[in-house]
């Protein structure tokens, strides 16, 4: 069991995580299980993170809930009963403070503090951290488990400020219920967010109004109730489960497909297309034809198929052609939808194209676009996130001789395997930039063990100061850099930063994939630990 110990109490705890989202969740516990003493601070006043934060009708998962739930306790996972294939963000929620309170973590977590700044003491080597009510907090390590998703995005659109009506950001959700019953509503944004909200609210409300600026490519969710008899099954299949979802590259349990599109006939590949868009989630990206986001042509006939999907659902032929984008499958992150496209046909539900017609500004009373006027009681801003890098530059977060973070990263992020950064001893970042690139716990879960074993390994070898050789650092993030352009996603995307004006323009995702971060991981072990400078700042080990 590992404790650092600190001569005349230098630090409050060994390990301070920031973040009760999932993967905080997990840090806290695998710390805390290897000996450490530890603190979690969560600005939020529960835990969740972005399934805390984002609780507006109709989120949900769009992983297969048993997937994306821990997997660390098989008790766990047969104790808890997923009610959908892809839960809604209560059911999430729930079970989020299941596990918080089934694993005794809530007496670590500190609630609705907010840090405001993290700054390392070289001669002691340990963080002081400042919490927004002031409190000062010493840790020898410090884990930012801040996530990607958790700096809202507000467009800096004209009288925004202006408007008297309620606004709403889906990514910072009142707790209250909002009322839409009988209001007039505008939704700003057709991301995973705006399109999942807008179905869910269209029957509540007056009339809702839809600015979209870019049509994406949405396909369905296909969710239903898991029965009683999948339930046993997943019980029974535990280990084999555990086993697939630990090892797979996407971090998802659909079986990957052996053709490519020209394998197929014509005939053929309409049948596999009309499979795919009755499957569960991603398994349109996962389970589809091999070359599928590789080539062109492959990729231009899946979209003609989902566009004509779209034809055949929305009926006015003008709304239909605005809801097909011109860009194509998984250039932009595709999201799935459960009755997104049938919600045009509502007499109440209008479509405006902010290509056509772009918001000039917000009024008192509504949005302007070149068309004219249109009132609202409620706008929802489902304008997406600082992806990646948003938190983590907002923490006020400096490392060796007072360098900010902001600085270090002016240009984008640097890191090794996402998690540490050179120059900021004893900081570690699981679930942040260059983390996932598919199932999100499953990678940033990786992430956090690897980090655990490392401070395992420091303890037991003496060490209490880790820190990356910039070579290394320098290795990972040229390999990010490179691959970025090999992968589906387009410069237009957030995962480049691109949605944020002024943000630099760089990759944000694990390019590499998990079999790159397995492999640079099993690097790391098998050489004890060369990537990163190994020493002891404070006194002898108790
Ligand atoms: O955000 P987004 P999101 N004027 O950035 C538009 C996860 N998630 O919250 O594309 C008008 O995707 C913007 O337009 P454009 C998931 O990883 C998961 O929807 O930039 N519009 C876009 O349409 C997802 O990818 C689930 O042209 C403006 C939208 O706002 C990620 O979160 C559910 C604008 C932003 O879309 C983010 O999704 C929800 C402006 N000035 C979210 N600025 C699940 O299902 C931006 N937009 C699990």
């Amino acid at each position: 069991m590992c404790r650092v110990t600190t001569p005349g109490g230098a630090t409050d705890v060994d390990v301070l995580v920031v973040g009760a989202g999932i993967t905080g969740i997990y840090q806290l516990y695998r710390a805390r299980e290897a000996g450490f003493s530890v603190q979690l601070l969560e600005a939020g006043g529960g835990v969740g993170g972005t399934w805390f934060w984002n609780r507006y009708p109709g989120a949900r998962f769009d992983s297969e809930s048993y997937t994306y739930g821990y997997l660390f306790s098989k008790e766990l996972f047969d104790e808890w009963e997923w009610q959908e294939h892809f839960a809604e963000q209560p059911e999430t929620e729930r079970y989020l403070n299941h596990v918080v309170d089934r694993f005794d973590l809530r007496r670590h977590i500190r609630f609705g503090a907010k840090v405001t700044s993290a700054v390392y003491d070289e001669a002691s080597g340990c963080w002081t951290v400042v919490v927004d009510d002031g409190t000062e907090l010493r840790a020898r390590y410090f884990v930012a488990a801040t996530g990607v998703l958790s700096v809202p995005f507000f467009p800096d659109v004209p009288g925004r400020e202006n408007f008297r009506g309620e606004s709403h950001h889906t990514g910072l959700w009142p707790p209250e219920p909002v009322d839409f019953t009988g209001k007039r509503v505008a939704v700003i944004g057709t991301g995973s967010s705006g399109v999942q909200i807008i179905p869910v609210i269209a029957r509540e409300v007056e009339s809702l109004t839809v600015y979209q600026r870019t049509a994406n490519w949405c396909t369905p969710l296909n969710n239903r109730p898991i029965t009683p008899e999948e339930q046993r099954q997943l019980r029974a299949d535990f280990v084999a489960i555990r086993e697939t979802l630990n090892t797979s590259v996407s971090g998802f349990l659909h079986p990957v497909h052996d053709r490519a599109t020209s394998d197929d006939s014509k005939e053929e590949r309409a049948a596999f297309f009309e499979k795919m868009w009755n499957s569960p989630g991603f398994s349109k990206l996962t389970s589809n034809y091999t070359d599928l986001l590789l080539d062109h042509d492959a990729n231009a006939e899946w979209c003609e198929f989902i566009a004509g999907k779209i034809r055949s659902i929305v009926k006015d032929p003008d709304t239909a052609a605005k809801l097909i984008p011109d860009h194509r499958f998984a250039e932009k992150r595709p999201p799935f939808v459960a009755g997104y496209y049938e919600t045009y046909n509502n007499p109440n539900v209008s479509l405006v194209d902010l290509k056509q017609t772009p918001i000039v500004r917000l009024t008192e009373h509504g949005i302007e676009t070149a068309e004219g006027v249109r009132e609202f009681d409620i706008v929802v801003w489902a304008t997406g996130f600082d992806f990646g890098t948003g938190a983590l530059s907002r923490m006020g977060i400096r490392g060796r001789h007072g360098l900010a973070l902001t600085d270090y990263w002016a240009d984008g992020p640097k890191t090794f395997l996402g998690v540490q950064t050179a120059g900021f001893p004893n900081f570690f970042f699981p679930g942040g930039p260059h983390a996932a690139a598919g199932n999100n716990p499953r990678y940033n879960g990786d992430q956090v063990d690897f980090i655990t074993d490392t401070l395992v390994y420091a303890c037991e070898h003496g060490y209490d100061t880790i820190e990356v050789d910039p070579a290394a650092e320098e290795e990972w993030t040229n390999m990010i850099d490179k691959r970025a352009s090999l992968g589906p996603f387009g410069e237009s995307s957030y995962f480049f930063g691109t949605n944020i004006p002024g943000k630099p323009k760089r990759y944000l995702l694990n390019s590499g994939g998990r079999p790159k971060l397995f492999s640079v991981i099993a690097e790391v072990v098998e050489t004890d630990y060369q990537a990163f400078k190994l020493s002891r700042t404070s006194g002898p080990t108790g």
